[in-house]
């Protein structure tokens, strides 16, 4: 066999791209009668002999009462951080001789002032006395006091407040009470961790609040969480306390999904089945499930819980309370399974039907019949009784077409409506429904699928399948919600699958959360008005107990609230992880069981001058120490300590893990990088990829392999062709072979390419194809990786091209029947 010669020469490469968050502005001086950016800290100078304990020893915190109560008391540490805050001097001390004043006509934001007070009472064993504020004598003079100040005329944000801490007083200024409650979060974050918790301090203290400004408001009017309680209830206490995290981090929306294939978890007096056979499953699948359901292991215990409409009451009670708005979730047409075990009478055939014990996407789905309308609205009805949201959701997302398709009844009503197809008929389906709700003073709002075959005319969309959806809603003057997989779905998996309870797939770590940023740029500042916010969505297949919900929800939670409430320029990772650290004690306090992965180690290639290729090792926690192995050992203190990347020759196995005072601080981290002829080299892409990066811009040549379980290290493009271009005038030796890796991960709507080729050119310009692959046809639905080998057949150039075909639409009967196939790439090698 011939072989391709190449030149060697010198080439610089960057591998890996440095980012550059914006800093919050900390260094500048305040500029008196000029307006603060967004997200400005002004930072005041300490007078000569005094630091930041004697600032506070300044002060004269002990009163009658406090002698030997112990001062504690920490920094301006918010999550999500204010738009504008200046730390100031001083201190102000929460001692039981501190009132709270509010008006008390002022019934809302009394309640407010309330929780604290309920707070120190539970705690400390002391009551802040609450006061009228139109009562009180002196309004400007109320020394040794915290005041809700609300005033509705004030022309601020619905949910703005400032907040000022002064050694004398707090007062949270505000035009609503929603801002007053926001004023009382950020108040609580500058008191010591322990004000979460539950139990009474063994030994009072004093509580030092550090002086501080804050004028503050929400860069976005919706910022949501979502909780799927089909495929695993949750109890009523949990949702509550679901609620109250979120509520802690300013979001302000519960999306509550209550019904799906698994188990309908919501009583419907009309209907009683819903709940009776509804909400019962007889086992579940363990696992990822196969494509066979037969083949699959079942667990040996039924799963089953629903909410009574009085608990509902209770719950959407207790939500207000926090200022939070839940939106249920009734789904439809599809993901019905569990309401036609109920009532069979309302799907395409007779069944019967079971309530599913495995995950995925079934094709009994609600025929639409007029019955079936009926039921639907009979359940709306019900279901507005018990939600005063002003929108509902109505699901809309992965509805087969299979059994309409085979439906005589469905076929005749697309003839006598002038339907096109079943995509029509799904639209038909959610316009009539949207008439019902629009009709009783509501909207809906549904996931973007509803946006096949036209939307109805005053829906909202829930972008999910990347940021597609959103757009095109938004272009079309409709109200989004962005929660793209990729972004924002917390049942990806946030670290490497090892030592990780299982997920899933995908994989969002917290760096990409925070990195997220609603508003696509391709929309016009018009047209960006459109999208309301962000939320982060917690599916359960794979989360069996509010403790598994926890984990995987924070702290990737406190990141998309940064997301949704902070101004975009303020935002600074570093900063974020600094406050993070801190913040963790609150959740810990909160019994919140966050998962924590700040000291992982992450490892990345760099490609020096000279062509030498080193492996770089960093944790985002500092006081720790790095140490790693080459050999395949587990990272011990005793192994090698980091101090300066690793200089590699061929492909190597690094394991490392931090350590803080000599005890493992972290997991290991397992790496291995692929060294051949491109690795490290630049390539040039024809068509980005969209959504799925592969992590930098270097994605194909970094030496690490794309991950079948996590999905992480792919190049992704939906619908699009892969071409790549490398330029090796700067490569040595001889090469035979280039070979290429793709994803086949049916379920995942990922595909094999059509078909490989490889071309060679001496201009960059003009290709000559050298060799090409094409893969045999293969339905499994099992993860699978193809490897495309080319050989180079004695090729000479300067420049190799990689083109892969797309799969194109995905073929009937495979999930995503119809929509544009993904095409996974990782990683290309010259050999
Ligand atoms: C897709 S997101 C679904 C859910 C699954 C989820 C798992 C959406 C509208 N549908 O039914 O639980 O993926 O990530």
């Amino acid at each position: 066999m011939k072989k391709l010669i190449v030149t060697f020469g010198m080439f610089l490469c960057c591998l890996i791209a440095s980012a550059q968050p914006t800093p919050t502005d900390g260094s500048k001086p305040p500029m008196p009668g000029k307006p603060l950016p967004p997200n400005t800290v002004r930072r005041p100078q300490p007078p000569k002999g005094t630091g930041p304990g004697a600032a506070q020893r300044a002060d004269k915190p002990v009163r009658m009462g406090d002698q030997g109560m112990p001062q504690i008391g920490g920094g301006v540490n918010i999550v999500p951080q204010p738009r504008m805050f200046m730390p100031k001097e001083g201190a102000f001390m929460v001692t039981p001789a501190v009132k709270i004043y509010v008006s008390f006509k002022q019934k809302e934001l009394k309640a407010v002032a309330e929780l604290l007070s309920v707070r120190f009472r539970n705690l400390q064993g002391f009551v802040l006395e609450l006061a009228d504020l139109d009562t009180a004598s002196v309004r400007s003079e109320r020394a040794n006091s915290i005041t809700f100040d609300m005033q509705p005329s004030k022309p601020m944000g619905p949910e703005a407040y400032t907040l000022s801490v002064t050694p004398n007083k707090v007062a949270i200024v505000s035009s609503s009470a929603a801002g007053g409650f926001y004023g009382l979060q950020s108040f609580l974050q500058l008191l010591p961790a322990e004000v979460y918790g539950e139990l009474k301090l063994l030994r009072p203290a004093i509580w030092r609040v550090p002086c501080v400004l804050i004028e503050d408001e929400p860069r976005f009017s919706y910022r949501g969480m979502h909780l799927d309680v089909s495929r695993h209830f949750m109890p009523v206490e949990f949702i509550k306390k679901y609620i109250d995290v979120m509520a802690m981090h300013k979001m302000n929306t519960f999306h509550w999904h209550l019904t799906d294939d698994q188990g309908w978890r919501i009583e419907i007096k009309k209907y009683p089945r819903l709940t009776q056979v509804g909400s019962q499953r007889k086992n579940s699948v363990v696992g990822h499930p196969s494509s066979n359901p037969l083949d699959d292991e079942y667990d040996d215990h039924p799963h089953g819980g629903f909410y009574t409409q009085a608990e509902i009451k209770n719950i959407v009670q207790y939500a207000q309370s926090k200022f939070v708005t839940i939106i249920p979730e009734i789904e439809m047409p599809g993901h019905a399974l569990a309401a036609l075990a109920a009532y069979p009478e309302y799907g395409c055939t007779d069944g019967p039907f079971e309530v599913a014990n495995t995950w995925g996407v079934f094709d009994d789905v609600f025929c639409p019949k007029e019955a079936t309308f009926k039921f639907i609205e009979d359940v709306l009805t019900e279901v507005m009784e018990m939600f005063p949201s002003k929108v509902i959701h109505i699901g809309g997302d992965e509805c087969p077409k299979t059994a309409w398709r085979k439906s005589k009844f469905c076929q005749d009503l697309i003839k006598s409506k002038g339907l096109k197809d079943e995509h029509e008929l799904q639209s038909y389906f959610i316009g009539r429904v949207e008439k019902f709700v629009n009709s009783k003073g509501r909207n809906i709002i549904g996931w973007d699928e509803i946006l096949e075959g036209g939307l109805a005319p005053n829906a909202s969309v829930m972008s999910w399948r990347g940021t597609k959806g959103g757009i095109e809603a938004a272009m079309q003057n409709h109200y989004v919600v962005m929660t793209p997989t990729s972004d924002c779905y917390f049942d990806y998996y946030q670290s490497e699958p090892t030592g990780e309870p299982l997920a899933i797939g995908g994989y969002l770590p917290l760096e990409k959360v925070y990195a997220y940023e609603p508003v696509p740029s391709e929309l016009s500042a018009e047209q960006a008005k459109y999208i309301l916010g962000t939320q982060g969505n917690v599916w359960t297949e794979y989360l069996a107990s509010p403790r598994d919900v926890e984990y995987m929800a924070y702290p990737r939670a406190c990141a998309l609230a940064e997301v949704a409430w902070s101004p975009k320029s303020g935002k600074n990772y570093d900063d974020f992880l600094k406050r993070l650290a801190v913040h963790f004690r609150r959740l810990d306090a909160l019994g919140v069981n966050h998962a924590n992965h700040l000291a992982e180690v992450r490892a990345t290639l760099e490609k020096r001058g000279n062509g030498s290729l080193y492996v770089a090792l960093k944790s985002a926690s500092r006081g720790t120490q790095i140490f790693y192995t080459l050999d395949g050992s587990e990272p011990l203190s005793s192994s090698n300590v980091y101090t300066i990347p690793i200089l590699i020759t061929s492909t190597t196995n690094i394991k490392a893990a931090s350590f803080e005072k000599g005890r493992k601080a972290s997991k290991v981290t397992t790496q291995t990088f692929y060294v051949n002829k491109l690795t490290g080299l630049p390539y040039k892409l024809t068509t980005e990829p969209n959504g799925y990066t592969g992590g930098s811009p270097m994605a194909l040549a970094d030496g690490k392999m794309g991950s079948d379980e996590r999905f992480d290290g792919w190049v992704g493009l939906t619908g699009g062709d892969l071409e790549a271009t490398f330029n090796i005038t700067g490569i040595t030796g001889t090469a035979t072979e280039v070979s290429i890796n793709f994803g086949d991960f049916k379920n995942a709507w990922v595909h094999q390419p059509q078909y490989v080729t490889l071309g060679v050119s001496d201009d960059g310009v003009n290709f000559k194809e050298v060799s090409r692959f094409v893969p045999e046809v293969n339905i499994a639905t099992t993860k699978q990786r193809i490897t495309a080998k080319l050989p180079l057949n004695g090729a000479t150039g300067k420049f190799i091209r990689v083109f892969a075909k797309n799969a194109g639409k995905i073929p009937v009967g495979f999930a995503g029947e119809g929509q544009p196939a993904w095409l996974f790439v990782d990683e290309i090698m010259m050999q």
